[in-house]
């Protein structure tokens, strides 16, 4: 029994690894946009894989600030509650809260129903660049080999191919730090907090910011130089949503 539970597992993961190594999408990070951008996609059959570094996905979405539970979602991104069937308290007109391990596990549970594929405890750690440097996929390695004695980490990175690239890395923004590495972008980093200005403006800046390569998230903060929005949701879930609509397109024309 042993070696068929242990074949089992093997089988499975390269199974899936086989597959994802050619995605149509690659979502970098598991937090609420890099999960909702997978899972409007993966509704869409296309084949999106998240890479999380983390063994958990769900990011900051666990809690709802100050390590305390309540999520704050503002409007019109109840809509999205909604959809994913969860039941939320109103604040004030427009405001509302749930419960952030209830929203977290929701949403986890809905992308990996809809057939997202999870890489977890893999990090991001560079970016596949073809011609007229698009990006076409990511590099990447297990998490725990950066915290491993140097003697043993010293282990190379495999690569995943993909039509497109989201990062959704949170405040980080570490594919568009990439870039920047490589003297393709210029990183602005996110401004100070304003929330009705950052939900609006962040939602809007979702999409491409370099060929083959869509920013979602915190990320579009830092990327585009825009205010934070401190502890409230709405617009990482809609951003997510913007960031797949723009890939799904952008997948159609390619066909
Ligand atoms: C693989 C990685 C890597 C890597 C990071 O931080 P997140 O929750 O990101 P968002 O943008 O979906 O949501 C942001 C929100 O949680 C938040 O912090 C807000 C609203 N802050 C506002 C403010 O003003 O501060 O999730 C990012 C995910 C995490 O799970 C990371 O572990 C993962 O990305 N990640 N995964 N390789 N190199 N870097």
């Amino acid at each position: 029994m042993e070696s068929s539970v242990t074949g089992a597992i093997i089988a499975q993961f390269a199974e899936d690894m086989k597959s994802f190594s050619q995605a149509e999408v690659i979502v970098v990070g598991g937090g609420p946009s890099g999960l909702m951008a997978a899972l409007d996609l993966a509704k869409k059959k296309v084949k999106v894989l998240v890479v999380e570094r983390n063994p958990h996905l769900g990011g900051g979405f666990w809690l709802g600030g100050f390590f305390m539970n309540t999520v704050t979602i503002r409007s019109p991104a109840e809509s999205i509650l909604d959809e994913l069937g969860v039941k939320y308290k109103q604040f004030e007109k427009g405001l509302y809260g749930v419960p952030g391990p209830l929203i977290c596990s929701k949403l986890i549970a809905a992308t990996c129903e809809a057939g997202a594929g999870i890489l977890n405890m893999v990090s991001f750690d560079d970016v596949v660049l073809r011609e007229r440097n698009r990006v076409a996929g990511v590099v990447v390695n297990w998490t725990s080999a950066s915290s491993l004695p140097k003697a043993i980490s010293m282990v190379d990175p495999i690569a995943l191919e993909a039509k497109v690239v989201i990062d959704a890395t949170g405040h980080d923004a570490c594919v568009v730090r990439k870039l920047e590495e490589r003297g393709l972008y210029k990183v602005p980093g996110f401004g100070a907090m304003w929330i009705e200005k950052s939900e609006d403006e962040v939602v809007k800046h979702s999409g491409f910011c370099h060929p083959g390569l869509i920013v979602t998230g915190m990320a579009v903060s830092t990327t585009f130089g825009l205010p934070r929005m401190g502890p409230t949701f709405g617009s990482m879930l809609l951003s997510g949503r913007r960031g797949a609509a723009l890939a799904y397109e952008n997948l159609r024309k390619k066909k």
